[in-house]
């Protein structure tokens, strides 16, 4: 089945489905391999990995050339984290081309200005898109697509930027006629109010998206009776990795030796799998028998 047919089934199954986040290659093989059905490639994650900020510092072609290797190194689906699109109607599109050509099965777009800014940080303060501009984008990315199946999905940053319901609403109305195949509803309160009083009068109209980074207390069960369709853990891969580095280059840099963080690592054979050495040895044998 095709990556865009996987996600959209995803999004459209009456079950709760979960993204995880991924930032490159590896963390993409880390997240398919744990089980998960999709990968999150996130702006926040991606950036951070490359030691820029969260505010469009790495060009679009650079984002992609990441997304590349991520979707070379997975067979589940990626939904990126595309931003604002990168500019207007034209930029987006255009990215839409990119992204399909690189077998992603999905772009997510918030309704902010180009450069954005991570919706934690200032929030307040973030403009929102002028609603007909961001309809507008959104139609020229359907319109742009090959493949039936690819989705876009709108994000609207109401809650975000300090406005109410009934904004969220007018949004979410006006981007689903738009054309977009979900909606992601992000919140920044550590509870899930918001999600909930939008969800009590969206009534199911088009697939939700949450994002509970920051609503976290949440069970499964909280979560799952919600109603949402689609729930993305943002960033865990990025943070868990940041706090490993943090503790290994510490402990190396006090200790001046290996001997006592040398089984606190995984063993150099499991990077070696991860890569899929074996693959190439077995082709080696096939054809360069000689070597
Ligand atoms: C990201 O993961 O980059 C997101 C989610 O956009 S958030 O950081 O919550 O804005
Ligand atoms: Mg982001």
């Amino acid at each position: 089945m095709k990556k865009t047919t996987k996600l959209k089934q995803l999004i459209h199954s009456s079950q709760l489905s979960y993204l995880m986040e991924a930032h490159n290659g590896l963390s993409g093989k880390i997240v398919e391999e744990a089980g998960f059905q999709g990968i999150w490639a996130s702006g926040l994650s991606i950036s951070a990995s490359m030691g820029v900020r969260d505010c469009n510092e790495a060009s679009w072609t650079q984002i992609v050339d990441i997304l590349e290797f991520m979707s070379d190194a997975t067979s589940i689906p990626i939904l990126v984290d595309g931003d604002t699109g990168y500019g207007n109607f034209n930029n987006a599109r255009r990215l839409v081309q990119k992204l399909e050509q690189r077998n992603i099965a999905g772009v997510c777009i918030e309704d902010k200005q180009f450069p954005k800014t991570n919706s934690f940080i200032n929030s307040h303060q973030q403009p929102l898109a002028d609603i007909t501009e961001f309809c507008g984008k959104i139609q020229a990315m359907k319109d742009t697509q090959k493949d039936d199946d690819f989705m876009v999905i709108a994000r609207i940053e109401t809650f975000i930027a300090g406005w109410g319901l009934e904004e969220t609403l007018k949004r979410a109305e006006a981007y689903r006629n738009a054309g977009a195949d979900a909606l992601l509803i992000h919140s920044k309160r550590s509870d899930s109010s918001e999600i909930e009083a939008f969800m009590n009068e969206w009534g199911g109209k088009c697939p939700i998206v949450i994002v509970p980074t920051t609503y976290y207390k949440l069970s499964a069960d909280e979560l799952e009776n919600l109603g949402v369709n689609l729930v993305i853990w943002a960033n865990h891969n990025l943070r868990s990795s940041i706090q490993a580095m943090k503790k290994i280059s510490q402990q190396i840099f006090q200790e001046q030796s290996l001997v006592n963080i040398e089984n606190s690592v995984v063993p150099l054979k499991e990077v070696f799998r991860l890569q899929g050495t074996e693959e190439l040895q077995k082709a080696e044998n096939e054809y360069f028998p000689n070597s």
